[in-house]
């Protein structure tokens, strides 16, 4: 027996419990334990298997970290079929996540109990893969193809009282799990409960299963696993069993092999390592229960309505009464969604605007918050009175935030008289929804500082990545840089529409111009005449399409009108007829002859320029590590999940055919396509932003 899988015998009932901290996952050592567990108990004579986990969880599935290596026996789905097919009655008791592989090893016993909170899923497709241990065999017999389509496909959670429902457990009971798994295996033995293996159960009637592959690859938008594993329940149907789980096994390893189950995989991790700070380590946050927001616009309401429901208290500073009252109906608007929805309950709701929220207008009222949050507009003088007020009335220790997405917070952060309090917290709009927080962190930002950013993310469940002070930070100085290769494009000869198409095909939820009329183009025009004021760099090429556009007052689908018309809906996109005429009204002024570009190509300059940018964001420090990068723009910037974050793409596309790409296009706009430095470095060494990730680790 291994360490991993402890074995007891109790009278006749042998014990297995899992030892495998954190999340009990399957690796090797549980796998030949349970193998061997279940061997021994049937020549110790016991009459039933008790499987259970020691600590947070059941099995939470297969060992990930055991993925793209050499797959060593007994592999999980004969792990399975050996308990399945013990003479023994199989118990599992199940707590924590049964996930994956775990709830596998839960669907190959005979019986099934498990604690009310317990939940339980198969989220392969999460990840990349689909189930590969009879998943896809043995819980349609159980519950039908639609239900298991619903559950597989989705990789979603189901509580206890849902799987009872549906059959996929036998019963709920509270107590510890060895407790009411060992109760229940004893009265199955002494009702003389049979062995009730799920692979012998009749297996459900055929549907069109090519309709349902069709239909779940398109609403996965690209990802293929919840499609493939279509094509596992699909086996289950017209295969036998055992031919079934071979079929299940190859489809299984082929999406092993793919690109896309290294992406998930990659976002699995990286999104787990990017709180992971060694500056943090050991930095205790400073106590976080009231805070201050200042400005209660859209964002200013999200960011109050997250802090509200982490259960902070908030007092919101606007300018006049009118507008705090503006400000707590936009906030009481964003937590009605969340009472339809059931996360909140009406009694909760009123609590939250009733008494945790509070209004002023006066600075005074912030004097003994332990965070402030400012979100008023996006004008560095403006920003500057803030900060000076703040530094005046807020109590030694607070912490002081800005919510700029490009202003410098070294400046701002130089306006008062404690600079190691000023932080960015840099939300996305809707800051109530958007999973991604920038916690900015300036020259003089102290560390438990940058901690207390990073427990606030924590407890508004935010994903928070450290950036380091740039125009943009990590985010929005990378899109401003692709944004740009697309407009290029279209100066060249193609157009928005294509490259919205191209996008889309790749993987994005939109295409950046439909993105730019659902974020209003407003924005970006005010950017472009920032920039313009402090003056272009030499040789940057300029455009006026999207500043025509704006004049006539098109922001897009708030103004009705952007690149598209919205007058048929917002899904309609149909293109608006003035943009190309202003387009080519441009290249006329500029001389140029249009060309055509392909998807392909609109892919390449757009993704190249995307990953030149971030290497040099990694280069210059302002993002710690390349993962960085890559969870900033999953989380903020609709990257597909499948591809794992720009920098895991491109070591997975291969970095020399990158940078032999922006060469050649530096040929003909040098001053736009400047290899990055650490780009250079990598290729020259024959490394990838992943081995960066490594060595940060
Ligand atoms: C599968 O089962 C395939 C089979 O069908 C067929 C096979 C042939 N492996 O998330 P947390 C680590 S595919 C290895 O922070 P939480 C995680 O990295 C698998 N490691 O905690 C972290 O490490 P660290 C199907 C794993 O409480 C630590 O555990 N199963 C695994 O917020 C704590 O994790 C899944 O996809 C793993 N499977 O959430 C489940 N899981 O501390 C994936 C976690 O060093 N896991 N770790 O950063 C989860 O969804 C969540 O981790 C879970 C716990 C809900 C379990």
């Amino acid at each position: 027996m291994t360490d991993a899988i402890t074995y007891e015998l109790m009278g006749d009932i042998a014990i297995l419990a899992a030892n495998n901290p954190p999340v009990n996952a399957l690796g090797y050592d549980v796998r030949i334990g349970l193998v061997q567990g279940i061997e021994r108990a049937e020549q110790d004579g016991a009459r039933a298997v008790l499987i259970y986990g020691e600590g947070a969880t059941f099995f939470a599935g297969a060992d990930i970290r055991e993925f793209g290596l050499p797959p060593k026996e007994p592999f999980l789905p004969d792990v399975c079929t050996r308990i399945e097919s013990s003479p023994l009655i199989v118990v599992s008791a199940l707590h924590g996540t049964a996930l994956g592989g775990g709830l596998e090893i839960a669907l190959g016993s005979h019986y099934r109990i498990a604690v009310p909170s317990a939940r339980m899923g198969l989220p392969e497709v999460l990840i990349g893969v689909m189930p590969g241990a009879g998943g896809t065999q043995r819980l349609p017999r159980l519950v039908g193809i639609d239900k298991s389509l619903d559950i597989i496909t989705s990789g979603r959670q189901i509580g206890a009282g849902e799987a009872l429902e549906l059959g996929i457990i036998d019963r709920v009971q509270d107590g510890a799990p060895r407790e009411i798994g060992l109760a229940y295996a004893r009265e199955l033995l002494d009702m003389g409960a049979p062995r009730r293996a799920i692979s012998e159960m009749p297996a459900p009637a055929p549907v069109d299963f090519d309709a349902l592959y069709d239909a779940t690859l398109k609403k996965s938008r690209g990802q293929l696993a919840p499609a493939v594993a279509v094509r596992g329940v699909q086996a289950s149907v017209e295969l036998p069993f055992a031919e079934g789980m071979k079929r299940e096994r190859e489809l299984f390893r082929e999406l092993m092999e793919t690109d896309q189950r290294q992406g998930m995989i990659h976002a699995f991790f990286a999104e787990r390592q990017v709180g992971k700070l060694p500056e943090l380590k050991g930095v205790a946050p400073r106590p976080l229960a009231d805070i201050g927001v200042i400005g209660g616009g859209t964002m200013g309401a999200g960011i109050a309505t997250s802090a509200l429901l982490s259960g902070l208290n908030v007092t919101m500073l606007e300018m006049s009464p009118e507008a705090a009252e503006a400000a707590k109906g936009r906030i009481a608007g964003n937590l009605s969604g969340a009472l339809k929805r059931g996360k909140i309950s009406q009694a909760k709701f009123d609590d939250l605007t009733e008494k945790a929220l509070s209004l002023t207008t006066s600075y005074d009222d912030l004097s003994q918050v332990d965070l402030v949050i400012e979100a008023v507009y996006e004008d560095m003088e403006v920003k500057k009175k803030v900060f000076t007020q703040l530094d005046a009335v807020c109590k030694p220790g607070a912490v002081l935030a800005s919510n700029t997405s490009y202003l410098n917070i070294d400046e701002i952060a130089a306006m008062t008289s404690r600079p190691g309090d000023v932080i960015g917290l840099h939300f996305f709009s809707p800051a109530h929804v958007m999973k991604l927080l920038e916690i900015v962190v300036a020259d003089k930002t102290a560390p438990e500082v940058t901690a207390t950013g990073f427990a606030l993310g924590k407890r508004m469940g935010k994903v928070s990545v450290r950036a380091g002070v740039c125009d943009g930070f990590i985010g929005n100085r990378i899109l401003s840089i692709y944004r740009t290769a697309a407009d290029h494009m279209i100066l060249d000869g193609a157009t928005p529409y294509q490259i919205d198409a191209a996008l889309e095909e790749f993987g994005f939820a939109m295409g950046p111009y439909a993105v730019g009329d659902l974020a209003g183009l407003d924005i970006g025009w005010a950017v472009r005449k920032r920039k313009r004021a402090e003056g272009l760099p030499e040789g940057a090429r300029d455009f006026t399409y999207a500043d025509k556009l704006c004049e006539g007052g098109n922001f897009g689908q708030k103004t009705g009108k952007g690149y598209y018309d919205y007058a048929a809906g917002a899904r309609a996109r149909v293109p608006n007829p003035d943009v190309i005429p202003f387009i080519e009204a441009d290249r006329a002024a500029l001389g140029i002859t249009p060309r055509d570009f392909t998807s392909d190509e609109i892919v390449r300059r757009y993704m190249a320029s995307m990953v030149n940018e971030s290497a040099k964001v990694v280069g210059e420090g302002i993002a710690r590590r390349p993962l960085d990068v890559d969870v900033t723009l999953l989380y903020g910037y609709g990257f597909p999940r499948y591809r794992g974050g720009p920098l895991k793409w491109a070591d997975m596309v291969g970095l020399p055919g990158l940078l032999a790409d922006i060469r050649e296009w530096a040929e003909t706009d040098p001053n736009f396509w400047q290899p990055a430095p650490l780009l250079e470095q990598l290729v020259a060494e024959g490394r990838t932003f992943d081995d960066l990730n490594k060595e940060s680790a």
